[in-house]
C-alpha cells in the first residue's frame, strides 16, 4: 500500500462515528487527535512542526529564502463527513514533502504544510476559522459570541492569542489538493479539474417566532405555528434556486419549540446557506434572503429574527498558478478541465492575500459531506502526483 494510501486510512479512523462517518470538530478531542497523528508525520520528514494560536498544524520545510510555497487543506469534518475531504489534500501535502525529500529536491523557497483548523465550520457554524486568522482576518467580536472562546479555553488554548496566527505575509503562493465533491469530473471522465473560481457563501441563523399552543383545539386559522414559516421558507429558497443557474439554497439545521407532538411550535430555528458565484448575484442574496423571509412572517403572523453568521464573497484564483497545475497535469498524462467551484475552501481565503490555486479530484457519484464519499485511489494518487509536480516547479 502506497503511503499516502495508508495516512488517508489512518487518518479515517480518527474520530469515527456510530454512523459510518467522520466527526471531527474545531477544539475537540477528536480533532486534537488527527491533529497529534499528523504532528507526528510531519516531525517523521524533519521539518518544523507547531499547532499554531488558531489551531491549524503548520510543517515548516524551511529552505533557501523567500516567501514559502503552502500546500495543504484541512482535517475537521462536517457532522458524519467522509474520509476524503480536506483529508486528502492533506496527506497529499504530506506526501509531497515525502517526496521532494526522498528525490533530493533541495528547495530554494520554502515548503510549508498545512491543516487549517475549523474549515468546515460545523462547531460554531462559520467556517475557515483557521485560515482567516492566519490571514490575518480576526474577527473576534464575532467568533466571541460564537462561543470560540469558551471551546479554547476548554481545550486549554488562548483566544486572546488568535491574531498571532497571521503568517500570510510569509508565503508566496497556496496550493490545494481537494475532492471534487460534485458529478462533473466522473460524467465527463476527466482525471482532473483545476479550479478557476470558488462560489460566494452567505449563512444566516433565522428564528420564526408564533405562538406555542394545543394541537387539537387551536382552530386552523387561528395558530401562529413557526414551523409552517420555516418549511415555507425552506421551499422558497428551493424554488428561487431552482428557477435559476447561478444560485443554491440549503437548509441544514431545523428545530421546532418547544417541540411537543401535540403542541403548536411557538418558534423555529434554523440555519439558511445560500450561494452563488456571480458576484453581482452574490451581492443581491442578502435582501433576497430578508424580504422572502420577512413576507412569509407577515403573512404568517410571525415574529422574524434574521442574523448573517458568515459571509465569503466569490474569488477567482490564481491564472498563473492554474497554468503551472494544468501543465503538471499534462506532464503526468492527465486529463484535465477548467472548472469553477461550488463548494467552500479555505484556498477562498488566501487568494485574497496571495495567489491561490486548486486541482480537483473526481468524487464517485458526485457524493460528498456523507460517510459515502469516494475516490479511487488511483485518482489520489494522481492528484499527489501533480500536486508534487507543480511544487518542484515553484521551488527549484
Ligand atoms: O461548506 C463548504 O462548501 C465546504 O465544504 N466547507
Ligand atoms: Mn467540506
Ligand atoms: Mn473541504
Amino acid at each position: 500500500m502506497s503511503s499516502l494510501r495508508a495516512d488517508l486510512e489512518a487518518a479515517a479512523r480518527i474520530g469515527a462515528d456510530e454512523h459510518g462517518g467522520i466527526s471531527r470538530f474545531a477544539w475537540t478531542s477528536e480533532l486534537a487527535q488527527a491533529n497529534a497523528w499528523l504532528m507526528e508525520r510531519l516531525a517523521e520528514l524533519g521539518v518544523e512542526v507547531e499547532l499554531d494560536p488558531a489551531g491549524n498544524v503548520l510543517g515548516r520545510w524551511e529552505s533557501g529564502e523567500g516567501t514559502a510555497v503552502l500546500i495543504g487543506s484541512h482535517l475537521d469534518t462536517v457532522p458524519s463527513g467522509g474520509r476524503y475531504d480536506g483529508a486528502l489534500g492533506v496527506v497529499a501535502a504530506v506526501d509531497v514533502v515525502r517526496r521532494l525529500k526522498a528525490e533530493g529536491v533541495e528547495p530554494r523557497r520554502p515548503v510549508w504544510v498545512v491543516s487549517f483548523n475549523d474549515e468546515e465550520g460545523a462547531r460554531f457554524q462559520t467556517g475557515m476559522l483557521g485560515s482567516r486568522a492566519f490571514c490575518g482576518e480576526c474577527d473576534l467580536a464575532d467568533w466571541r459570541g460564537r462561543g470560540v472562546p469558551e471551546a479554547m479555553v476548554e481545550a486549554g488554548r488562548d483566544f486572546a492569542a488568535l491574531p498571532r496566527a497571521g503568517r500570510v505575509q510569509e508565503v508566496g503562493a497556496f496550493l490545494e489538493l481537494h475532492i471534487e465533491q460534485g458529478p462533473v469530473l466522473e460524467r465527463l471522465g476527466v482525471d482532473l479539474g483545476v479550479v478557476t473560481a470558488i462560489t460566494g457563501i452567505l449563512g444566516f441563523r433565522a428564528r420564526f417566532l408564533g405562538e406555542a399552543n394545543h394541537a387539537g383545539t387551536t382552530p386552523m386559522e387561528h395558530r401562529r405555528d413557526a414551523l409552517v414559516g420555516a418549511a415555507r421558507a425552506v421551499l422558497a429558497l428551493r424554488d428561487a434556486a431552482r428557477a435559476r443557474d447561478d444560485m443554491t439554497a440549503n437548509v441544514g439545521v431545523i428545530a421546532a419549540e418547544p417541540g411537543g407532538f401535540n403542541v403548536v411550535p411557538g418558534a423555529a430555528e434554523f440555519t439558511i446557506d445560500v450561494r452563488s458565484p456571480s458576484p453581482r448575484r452574490f451581492g443581491e442574496l442578502e435582501p433576497f434572503v430578508r424580504e422572502t423571509l420577512t413576507a412569509i412572517a407577515d403573512e404568517e403572523g410571525l415574529g422574524l429574527e434574521l442574523a448573517e453568521t458568515h459571509r465569503k464573497s466569490p474569488v477567482e484564483l490564481d491564472a498563473g498558478l492554474q497554468d503551472v497545475l494544468e501543465e503538471a497535469a499534462r506532464e503526468e498524462g492527465a486529463t484535465t478541465l477548467r472548472m469553477p467551484s461550488g463548494a467552500g475552501h479555505d484556498a477562498m481565503v488566501l487568494a485574497h492575500h496571495v495567489p491561490a490555486a486548486m486541482l480537483f479530484v473526481p468524487s464517485r457519484g458526485g457524493v460528498s459531506h456523507s460517510p459515502d464519499e469516494h475516490t479511487a485511489a488511483d485518482h489520489c494518487e494522481l492528484g499527489a502526483s501533480v500536486l508534487a509536480r507543480a511544487v518542484r516547479r515553484l521551488v527549484t
